[in-house]
């Protein structure tokens, strides 16, 4: 017996595969094995015989079963580990996470008011951030004396001595766009241009650059009241309810009559609500343009006339979104952009309600 168990222990321990492995379970535990032969020999065997032999050839055959199933184990440990070192590629490892940015709410406010605009006939047109002095000031019958032409205003692109250039500025609203829009397409013509602008102001509520939207619409007899409709229109569709404005006359150099928009806000615990209660908030200037502007688009004034509005894209985002602090706009910081931010798949659209 300790012939067999010293015979099948070192077989199993060198078995190269679990075909060997097998082999050797047949020959030693199989029906016809050699230990099973054995323990049909108890039957011939006297009682007293069978009672020292019986335990031991038990013994000796669980012996054998354990030392096959831990080889068996040990193989199967081996095959894996040279499967993992060809196998470098583990395709059953779950993907590395990849970090998804978000839309700046500038981007989604002014995706939504181009939206609307542009359902309601308005093109978008987009024109240089660096203009000239005559485009972004003399078309837009803004006198050579006017403070907005100042270097407290307004950023100079180069004021050095005996250059001869035309002066250029980084543009202070998009209305050359519109008159660059004029001078390419003629009347009539419906247009927006948004975009980024500059002024040389930084405090709580400015920052040097921000975003404008402006609107253009020029035909032979558009009024005020045309004016009045798109933006009471614009609001109700931009918050979702419809709100009251309030037009106030004003004073701009490229409308005549000119004309400040209010809409309608409560205060409430220091946040500011759309569309409800008793005060007002200015967000927009509009009036009919100018005939010397309608002039500098090379359109005659004596056939056409229109009306133009701007307002902030940024005040707009923080009405809406409910953001308090504008210059965290323009910090880049993740954390904010994560919180304020859109997803790139939430595309705003009028069938959705933006
Ligand atoms: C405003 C207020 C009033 C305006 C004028 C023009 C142009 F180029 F067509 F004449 N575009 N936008 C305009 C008029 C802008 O912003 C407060």
């Amino acid at each position: 017996m300790d012939d067999l168990r010293q015979k099948y222990l070192t077989a199993i321990g060198d078995a190269a595969d679990e075909t060997v492995l097998e082999d050797l379970r047949v020959a030693a535990v199989g029906k016809k094995g050699e230990v099973s032969l054995k323990m049909r020999e108890l039957g011939k065997m006297t009682p007293e015989e069978r009672q020292v032999a019986g335990p031991k050839l038990n013994a000796l055959k669980d012996e054998i079963n354990a030392a096959l199933a831990a080889k068996k184990e040990a193989l199967a440990d081996t095959a894996l580990d040279e499967r993992l070192k060809s196998e470098w590629l583990d395709v059953t490892l779950p993907g590395q996470p990849r970090r998804q940015g978000t839309i700046h709410p500038v981007s989604q406010v002014t995706e939504e008011v181009t939206a609307i605009l542009a359902d309601m006939g308005f093109s978008v047109a987009e024109g240089p951030q660096i203009e000239d002095d005559w485009f972004n000031f003399d078309a837009l019958n803004i006198p050579d004396h006017h403070p907005a032409r100042g270097e407290m205003d307004t950023f100079y692109m180069h004021r050095d001595e005996g250059d001869n250039r035309l002066p250029h500025v980084l543009r202070t609203h998009t209305s050359p766009v519109q008159i660059r829009a004029m001078q390419k397409h003629g009347a009539p013509i419906r247009v927006i241009a948004p975009g980024r602008v500059y002024r040389a102001d930084y405090d709580q509520t400015h920052t040097p650059m921000f975003h404008q939207v402006e609107g253009l619409a020029i035909d032979r007899d558009i009024s005020m009241a045309n004016l009045k409709w798109v933006l009471e229109e614009f609001f109700s569709v931009f918050f979702g309810t419809s709100v009251k404005t309030r037009f106030r006359a004003s004073h701009f150099p490229f409308t005549e009559p000119s004309a400040e928009v209010d809409i309608q806000c409560s205060w409430e615990g220091g946040t500011v609500k759309v569309g409800e209660g008793e005060g007002w908030l200015e967000v927009l200037g509009s009036g009919m343009v100018h005939p010397n502007v309608i002039r500098a688009g090379g359109i005659d004034p004596d056939d056409w006339q229109g009306f133009a509005f701007g307002m902030g894209i940024d005040r707009m985002a923080m009405l809406k979104y409910g953001i308090p602090d504008l210059r965290a706009f323009f910090d880049s910081d993740l954390r904010w952009l994560r919180h304020y931010g859109f997803s790139a798949l939430s595309v705003p659209t009028l069938h959705g309600g933006l």
